[in-house]
């Protein structure tokens, strides 16, 4: 049997499945990836300028508009295969949990509900200083070009600068996504870990956690990863390819 067909075969008689998402899943649906050679934001931008909070507080306005940007790009792109078949997925397991490090939502635009977001969402944004949820945000931004500084709103309660709802580098992920996300890992019977570079603590820690506790873990990357023992895999591929051919 090929990779393809042991890892066919295990998906079959999972009985709890984790999918691990990272970046990659979504670039086929024109969004960035974070570390890739060329393509890749850290390529171009340097994460202590724009995904710290001291960015935010030195310059909100780059900060602010940086993530507009993005936010645009994630309005205007669609789920891709990759985000379908991990819907339909859940189809075909009695228990599918699915965790993601990604801060768009082209999970859920593909049908998948209870995702654990663990570095946030650019569509929930709160106020800097009390942290309420700021609900004004404008679904239809004029397009903001690359590199544009946007103010920041202000919080309608106490006048705080409204920052992006995601995790930036040095602060601690949200407490219940990450228990359930480590508790899930430890009691699947299958992980799969799509298109994420794994560096990334402690987000990175989640298929290291499956694979301790036995189960089996399979990564779909392009890039052929690193794997130790008989229960970890590689699927080397883009996941918009390879997810489909799995269910098939
Ligand atoms: C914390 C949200 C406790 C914002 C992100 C040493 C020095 C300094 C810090 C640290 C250190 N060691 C550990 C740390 C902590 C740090 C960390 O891990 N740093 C690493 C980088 C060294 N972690 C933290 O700070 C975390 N918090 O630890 O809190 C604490 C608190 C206070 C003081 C001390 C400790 C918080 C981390 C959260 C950061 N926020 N994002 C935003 O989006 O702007 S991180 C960023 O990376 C992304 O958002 C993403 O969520 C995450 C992971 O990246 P990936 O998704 O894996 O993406 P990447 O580009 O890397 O990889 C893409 C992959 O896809 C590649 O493998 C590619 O081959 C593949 N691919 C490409 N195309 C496809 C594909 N795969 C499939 N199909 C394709 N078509
Ligand atoms: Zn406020």
């Amino acid at each position: 049997m090929n990779d393809l067909q042991i890892v066919a075969e295990a998906l079959r008689c999972a009985r709890h499945l984790v999918v691990f998402t990272g970046a990659g899943v979504s670039a086929e649906s024109g969004i960035p990836t974070f570390r890739d050679a060329l393509s890749g934001l850290w390529q171009r931008f340097d994460p202590g300028e724009l995904a710290t909070a001291e960015a935010f507080r030195r310059d909100p306005a780059l900060v602010w508009g940086w993530y507009e940007w993005r936010r645009t790009k994630v309005l205007q792109a669609q789920p891709n295969p990759a985000h379908l078949a991990i819907a339909e997925l859940a189809r075909h397991v009695p228990q599918l949990t699915l965790v993601t490090q990604n801060v768009d939502d082209l999970h859920e635009r593909a049908g998948s509900t209870e995702v654990i977001h663990l570095h946030g969402s650019l569509h929930q944004p709160r106020c800097f200083d009390c942290q309420r949820p700021f609900a004004g945000l404008a679904d239809d931004p004029q397009e903001p070009a690359e590199g544009r500084r946007i103010e920041p709103p202000r919080c309608p309660r106490c006048g705080g600068p409204v920052r992006p709802g995601v995790v930036w580098f040095g602060e601690m992920l949200p407490e219940p996504a990450l228990q359930q996300a480590f508790a899930a890992a430890e009691a699947c019977d299958l992980l799969l870990s799509v298109g994420t570079s794994g560096v990334v603590y402690p987000a990175a820690q989640i298929p290291q956690l499956a694979l301790q506790a036995g189960a089996r873990v399979v990564h779909i990357n392009p890039q052929p990863l690193v794997i130790q023992g008989v229960r970890e895999h590689c699927l080397v591929g883009a996941a918009g390819m390879v997810l489909p051919e799995l269910l098939a």
